[in-house]
């Protein structure tokens, strides 16, 4: 790895954030990780990926003291990991790279659709939402988002789809891939594409994390996430083998947390 400097931007409670997190630190890659407050990171998100959109993970590269670059969206920084300090063997190049690819881009979809449930639950706790979203906040900005709720709300809803019939419609897709998820783990095996952990594991463990809320995590694991978070009534997301392998995944290769994120900082907030 040459002697570049790698900053990760990201929301404590964004699974993207998480793929990109967990997926550094199995590299072996250290980075410095600076979590941003939601509404508040819109101006800089855009100007950093320089794509005309404002989501994270981004991660910023500084080459040197006045050469820096950024990559936005989680797919792309896993090809530029591959790409500038692979290969790993997370992110195999043998025949095992398209079934790979192809898993972790469906689940891309799939952790949309996880958002929008997550938010539907969340929004209407929005004092609870408001505390995770403000774990690395200053105290103005909590307050300019308890006053700025009602748009705030109604922006998420709008670019998250969240009408009642999105809302159904996510809730179907998820369901699907839980049930491809169960049948592809039937035949007991530990990882999802060849005999050893790929990017295919970490980033379908990481995208279905909100919903599986294994302890590692230090959001999901709170008990105020799986009290105010969680749709409540959905049969359908109760322990099934999808969930327990999430599980799973998180206690056997989830060693190192999060920097800067611990659990405890994020129940002070
Ligand atoms: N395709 C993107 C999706 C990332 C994404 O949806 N990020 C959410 C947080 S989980 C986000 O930044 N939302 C706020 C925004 O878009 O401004 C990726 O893979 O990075």
């Amino acid at each position: 790895m040459p002697s570049q400097e790698l900053t990760l931007y990201t929301f404590a409670m964004s699974h993207f954030c998480e793929k990109i997190r967990w997926t550094l630190d199995l590299c072996g890659l250290p980075f410095e990780e600076k979590p941003m407050t939601p509404v508040f990171h819109a101006v800089a998100a855009r100007r950093m990926g320089g794509r005309g959109r404002t989501s994270l993970p981004i991660l910023k590269i500084s080459h040197t003291a006045s050469r820096v670059s950024f990559v936005q969206d989680s797919t792309r920084i896993l090809a530029w990991l591959d790409r500038e300090s692979g290969p790993f063997d997370l992110l195999p190049r043998c025949e095992l790279a398209q079934d790979v690819s192809a898993i972790e881009s469906r689940f891309d979809k799939v952790g949309q659709d996880v958002a929008r449930l997550i938010y539907a639950q969340a929004f209407k706790h929005p004092e609870k939402l408001l505390s995770f979203w403000s774990s690395s906040a200053a105290g103005w900005q909590r307050q300019c988002l308890k006053t700025a709720w009602p748009l705030v709300r109604a922006v998420y809803q709008h670019q998250l789809e969240m009408s009642p019939k999105g809302l159904e419609q996510a809730e179907h897709r998820l369901q699907q891939a839980l049930v491809w998820l169960d049948g592809r783990l039937s035949d007991g095996r530990r990882f999802l594409v060849g005999n050893h952990l790929t990017v295919a594991d970490v980033a379908v463990a990481a995208l279905l994390a909100p919903l599986a809320c294994p302890d590692e995590h230090p959001v999901f694991s709170q008990a105020d996430f799986k009290r105010y978070m969680l749709p409540p009534s959905a049969s359908w997301l109760r322990d099934r083998p999808a969930l327990r392998w999430v599980r799973s995944m998180y206690k056997q290769h989830r060693t190192a947390l999060p920097t800067g994120l611990t659990k405890e900082a994020v129940a002070a907030a």
